[in-house]
């Protein structure tokens, strides 16, 4: 197996600049859109294992990557816990009660909602053993905070108004369905890593929503929970956490005992560092919107990252978010090629 994507997170020297991109598998691409459009909806296709392998492996057939990620999404957990989810193509996830009572939460179910994710644990096997072990996969799940979002508000919203009224007015409540959520999700991620995950990244896509310090109550705290969780049970999987937005929390979420932060493009990598040093790997930060510019402007962007992190054997290049459904996949390929000649090839 090509490791230089573990080999960064264990700190181990590797010879080249490791890389893949979030979301790789999408709608960017011609060959996804395909597969997708033999199913109704988005559920369904992640309840189908081969399906869910097909399209995690189109990224690695186009393009020269070094890490594979499990086709699924974060919200099969709440799905899971007995919420009715819906995508709805243009407007995105949509849930049919959102959580506005302790009535409610009483009734999420934990202990049967890890026997209804037994199609992604499928997924996870059938993707790595397709995946021949050509490059590692990566398990994923959304951190509570994030998921929460999605089951107060009923959907995607760009303040999730309800969910941050309940954390000021009713924390309590909000608290009580965050544990909830971290009690499933160790599991999930556990059973993930016992069907072939090599490593996990937990996606706090709304963490970025909290204060300084709301931001450790009620996110990080949770995360770290779960981060122990694997630490305990799983040693050698490495974890990644993602908090969109929390640039100026990487050293609470160093602190936090996982192996690598994702950093999205609104600080640099450099000043990245100055809060981690070395103790935990970085991956981004590359903004998604430089891959609407022309070839030379991907190339100069890709450059100026790589430019302070050629050297260190702790970093990971990654877009800063999931790469946008309307990007042209040439354009991907202009990135990976640049990331490929800048970045670092020699070190042994
Ligand atoms: O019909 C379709 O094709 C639906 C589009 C789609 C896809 C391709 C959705 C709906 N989810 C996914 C796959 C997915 N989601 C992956 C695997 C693909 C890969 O990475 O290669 C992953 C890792 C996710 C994770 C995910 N889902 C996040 C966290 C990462 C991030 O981008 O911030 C979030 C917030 C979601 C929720 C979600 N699912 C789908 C959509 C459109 C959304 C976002 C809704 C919103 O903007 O609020």
């Amino acid at each position: 197996m090509r490791t230089i994507y573990l080999d960064a997170l264990k700190n181990k020297k590797h010879t080249h600049t490791p890389m893949w991109i979030m979301r790789q598998a999408g709608r960017y691409l011609p060959e996804y859109r395909y597969v997708r459009s033999k199913f109704q909806n988005f559920m369904t296709m992640c309840k189908n294992a081969q399906a869910c392998c097909e399209v995690a492996l189109q990224p690695l057939d186009r393009f020269d990557l070094d890490a594979s990620i499990v086709f699924s999404d974060i919200l099969t957990i709440p799905e899971a816990m007995g919420m009715k989810l819906e995508f709805i193509p243009g407007t995105g996830p949509v849930f049919d009660n959102p959580i506005q009572s302790d009535k409610q939460i009483s009734l999420l179910d934990t202990k049967y909602a890890i026997d209804k994710l037994t199609y992604v644990y499928d997924a996870v096997s059938t993707t790595k053993q397709a995946i021949k072990n050509r490059v590692p996969l990566i398990g994923f799940c959304g951190s509570p905070w994030t998921l929460a979002a999605y089951m107060v508000e009923g959907h995607g919203s760009k303040q999730f108004t309800k969910l941050r009224q309940m954390m000021y007015a009713q924390p309590k409540m909000l608290q009580n369905l965050l544990d909830k959520l971290t009690q499933v999700t160790c599991i999930y991620l556990s059973e993930q890593i016992k069907s072939g995950a090599d490593a996990i990244m937990i996606f706090d896509t709304w963490g970025g929503l909290l204060s300084h310090h709301t931001y450790q109550i009620f996110s990080l705290n949770y995360m770290q929970t779960i981060t122990q969780f694997i630490k305990t049970h799983h040693p050698d999987t490495p974890v990644t956490l993602f908090t969109k937005g929390g640039g100026l929390w990487l050293d609470k979420i160093a602190q936090s005992g996982c192996d690598a932060a994702g950093i999205d493009w609104s600080i640099s990598i450099k000043q990245a560092r100055g809060f981690v040093n070395d103790s935990i790997a970085l991956q981004g930060n590359l903004d998604p919107a430089a891959l609407y510019g022309s070839d030379e402007s991907i190339i100069q962007e890709v450059k100026a990252i790589l430019s302070t992190q050629r050297d260190n054997h702790r970093y990971i290049f990654n877009l800063g978010h999931g790469v946008y459904p309307d990007i042209n996949p040439d354009k991907v390929k202009v990135m990976v090629e640049a990331v490929r000649e800048f970045g670092c090839k020699n070190q042994s």
